[in-house]
């Protein structure tokens, strides 16, 4: 059984719920409570993990009256809800979030000490929820983050990975990759209800029925079946009563399948689509950027899309729902192209399953999917082979060649005679290989297509989509991206939220703009004074971790300079590296005194994905340069590098709060937004960048004398590559810039392998895709304004508060805004 018991209108059956007081008394019971009847231990002989888990679960109780609440007012009010289908949500820790979202801090913290406990210590037991890779995941955490705040129904759809994004430690200094367990010690946060599962079909094929009306209907035979069970996720808003849900699906072999083949006599194909099942939803794929055509990441696309799109329509919709309506109450917004499926799952949904014919599903399946692209990148562009998709999903390749015929039809009558443009814009390309382009399909059918910060969007219809924005202008816009600032801010920077607050009041976590009363007190010398020392603070918090964590001694007055994101060749780490060389070059030669060098602390963090060649040979080089230039006597207290393993949203939290300088140096267009930029600048770190992504609009808002732009624009990068770029010729011409490569190829990084340096040397010099010789002399030239800035801590200071007052426009908060103006209500 699981339909309800008793009768709905029991007195009891809505509530109230019964909620621990909101006292250091209330908690230490409700925590004591669950530490017995959840954990079943008494509290003199839980270990710290139990700990962890029942002040989880306590902190939970007090989240439960509003999610709750919640649910049963979006189910009265039925209003329009966005479902945001994601294949990633790099959530980070959820206990100090969601202490912050309840204002328990303090209460929770004296619970703590009045239990014997040190509440920090239960924090570091949480292992962050990595179902991510980066920019991306991390978008989508802080968009429901600031949906749950503004109190806008929205319905998070994702996978739980049981292993998130791999844990990267570091062997002889060459990244070694270890699985992410992140569930093994429990998982506080989540609630299975497998009264909701929900079955996902593959395989097989279709066929041709003649329906009651006569009309030609095609039915697909798939030939096996997972089930797709729901874990839902709490989604405070910030201290308003809001709790959204976030629901991500594992997979499941389904028994009575099984049974049937099993009874057939094939055993085998019995246990291989278990084991099928369950590896759909294992692990998540490591690659940022650059996806590969693998038949299980299309399983894991395919299966979340169309658990998602069956609870929405099935189990959240009332059941007499009239579907010709489905537009008014449902915005199904696209995460990049992984969830792109969905498109034709609700046509094959529509179609197949409900009976509609298809010009009418096909007018409903428009308005309701939008599609947000995050890539310039070429390789990043997903395709999916026919043979593989039509093999997969038989009925949806037959899908998605009717809507591109009906599609192809249109472009001919819109370009008469055109056939070149036909066969540009088709969904399916012919070379190198039969397939399916999910961004057309998404373009086709999505009503608004968006990029993510203004010069990517430009370059988005300009660049990458030049066809389709010239026979439907009106459907691209752009939505610049946005942070939450509850996370990275309020609760990674408390500090300086404190100065914050106690000069313009509270206000600004909820509306970011307020921070431009701030920028007065750029001019106060003691607001600067006590604005440093917040740095300072949270410099010294950090070198403690890092001493911790990793073993690293790190000088407390240098500037500290922070490079942290996926490692990426178009990114330029190496860049970053051959700066880091000059600078250690110029001492060692003699050319510089050590004196005359700006103290500099560099801090690198990035993963590579564990089959790109290249990103992992740049890590090996970052950590031969970090441990030579550490070990020598020349250098000390003027450069050190370091470069702590498994970068992520924690570590992150640390990290940001305490830079001085924010490395945003990809080749111009090629970072379609960035938001880690985002992040520093608003916690006053002043960044040295290029004219790419969102760096753009920070520059233009936090005003060229509080940036250090530097390099090529994307419109002279083209120039450059169609003249022929020779980087080796710029090594000839430039002797900083061959005594830096000369020393990085001599191997005295490396105790004297030359071998060893040469993939990345070899490539610097012969190829250079990401031109990083070309914007190298502008790049010193930049970081040398950035020592002289430094120099007088008052400049710097003034600088760095004005990036904070200015940068309130990257809340995710207004981000959604403009997702809700120009995307979901627009139509
Ligand atoms: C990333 N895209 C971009 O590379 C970042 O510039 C951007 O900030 C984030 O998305 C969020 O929009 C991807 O990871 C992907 F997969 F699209 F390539």
């Amino acid at each position: 059984r699981i339909g309800p018991s008793f009768k709905a209108n029991h007195p009891l059956a809505s509530g109230p719920v019964v909620q621990p007081a909101p006292t250091v008394d209330g908690f230490v019971e409700a925590f004591l409570a669950e530490l017995n009847y959840g954990q079943g231990v008494l509290l003199s002989q839980s270990t710290v993990n139990d700990q962890y888990l029942a002040l989880a679960r306590t902190v939970r109780r007090y989240l439960m009256a509003d999610w709750l609440e919640t649910g049963a007012r979006r189910r009265q009010a039925q209003q329009k809800t966005v479902a945001y289908l994601s294949a990633e949500y790099l959530l980070g820790r959820q206990l100090g979030n969601n202490l912050l979202a309840t204002n328990l801090q303090d209460v929770a913290e004296e619970a703590m000490r009045r239990s014997g406990i040190d509440i920090a210590a239960l924090r570091s037991q949480e292992v962050e929820p990595g179902l991510g890779n980066g920019g991306l995941g991390r978008l989508a955490a802080c968009f429901v983050d600031s949906l749950a705040t503004m109190d806008v129904p929205c319905i998070g759809y994702g996978i739980r990975y049981e292993y998130g994004i791999f844990r990267q430690t570091f062997v002889e200094d060459r990244q070694v990759e270890l699985p992410d367990s992140w569930l093994s010690l429990g998982s506080p946060w989540e609630f299975p209800h497998p009264e909701r599962q929900v079955i996902v079909s593959f395989g097989g094929h279709t066929e041709t029925t003649t329906d009651d009306a006569g009309v030609e209907r095609s039915r697909w035979i798939p030939d096996w079946n997972v089930l797709g069970m729901p874990y839902h996720y709490m989604v405070p808003g910030f201290r308003n009563g809001v709790v959204n849900t976030l629901r991500l699906w594992s997979a499941r072999a389904t028994h009575a399948f099984d049974l049937q083949i099993f009874n057939s006599g094939d055993y085998a194909q019995a246990v291989r689509s278990q084991t099928f099942a369950e590896n759909i939803s294992k692990v998540l794929y490591p690659e940022d950027s650059t996806p590969q055509g693998k038949e299980l990441r299309l399983q894991q696309q395919y299966f979340f899309v169309a658990c998602s799109l069956h609870d929405f329509i099935d189990n959240t919709l009332p059941a007499d729902y009239d579907l010709r309506r489905l537009p008014e109450r449902l915005v199904v917004q696209l995460n990049d192209t992984h969830p792109v499926i969905a498109i034709p799952e609700l046509m094959r949904i529509l179609v197949d399953r409900k009976g509609f014919d298809w010009d009418e599903a096909w007018d409903i399946t428009k308005r309701c999917f939008a599609y947000t692209c995050h890539t310039l990148l070429p390789e990043a562009l997903e395709v999916w082979s026919v043979d593989l998709l039509g093999r997969l999903l038989p009925r949806h390749l037959e899908i998605i060649y009717r809507i591109n015929e009906e599609f192809l039809d249109e472009v001919r009558e819109a370009f008469p005679g055109d056939e070149m443009r036909v066969r540009r814009m088709s969904v399916i390309a012919e070379h190198p290989e039969r397939s399916v382009r999910m961004a057309y399909l998404a373009t086709v059918a999505g009503a608004k297509v968006n990029g993510v910060a203004e010069l990517h969007s430009q370059l988005l219809r300009d660049k990458v989509l030049p066809d389709f924005s010239q026979l439907w202008p009106e459907k691209f816009t752009n939505v610049t991206n946005g942070v939450t600032p509850r996370r990275f801010v309020l609760l990674a920077n408390r500090r300086l939220s404190d100065l914050v607050t106690d000069t313009i009041g509270e206000g600004w976590v909820t509306d970011l703009d307020r921070l431009r009363e701030l920028e007065p007190h750029a001019e106060d010398p003691e607001f600067r004074a006590a604005f440093r020392q917040v740095k300072a603070d949270n410099k010294e918090r950090l070198y403690k971790l890092l001493r911790v964590r990793d073993g690293l001694d790190l000088p407390r007055e240098a500037m500290l300079d922070v490079m942290v994101k996926r490692l990426h060749e178009y990114k330029r780490q190496t860049l970053k590296l051959l700066h880091i060389v000059s600078l250690y070059e110029g001492v060692v030669s003699g050319r510089v005194a050590p004196e005359d060098l700006t103290p500099r602390t560099v801090v690198f963090g990035a993963k590579a994905a564990p089959g790109y060649h290249m990103a992992k040979e740049i890590i090996f080089l970052i950590n031969a340069v970090a441990d030579t230039v550490n070990a020598d006597p020349r250098v000390a207290g003027r450069l050190s590098v370091a470069f702590p393993a498994n970068y992520n949203v924690t570590l992150a939290e640390k990290l940001i709060p305490a830079a001085d300088l924010s490395e945003q140096i990809s080749l111009a267009g090629k970072e379609a937004s960035g938001t880690g930029n985002m992040k520093f600048a608003l916690n006053g770190a002043l960044t040295i960048g290029t004219d790419d992504g969102a760096n753009v609009e920070i520059r233009r808002l936090v005003g060229d004398d509080n940036f250090f732009l530097f390099g090529m624009t994307e419109p002279e990068v083209e120039t450059l590559r169609g003249e022929g770029y020779v980087p080796a010729d710029l090594y000839e011409q430039d002797p900083v810039l061959r005594a830096t490569i000369d020393l990085l190829a001599s191997g005295h990084f490396t105790g004297g392998d030359r071998q060893v340096v040469a993939p990345v040397v070899d490539n610097l010099l012969h190829q250079d895709a990401f031109m990083a010789l070309a914007d190298f002399p502008a790049y010193l030239e930049a970081q040398a304004r950035v020592d002289a800035a430094y120099a007088d801590p008052d400049t710097w200071s003034r600088m760095a508060i004005l990036n904070v007052a200015r940068s309130g426009f990257f809340s995710s908060d207004r981000s959604m805004r403009d997702y809700l103006e120009r995307i979901w209500t627009a139509r």
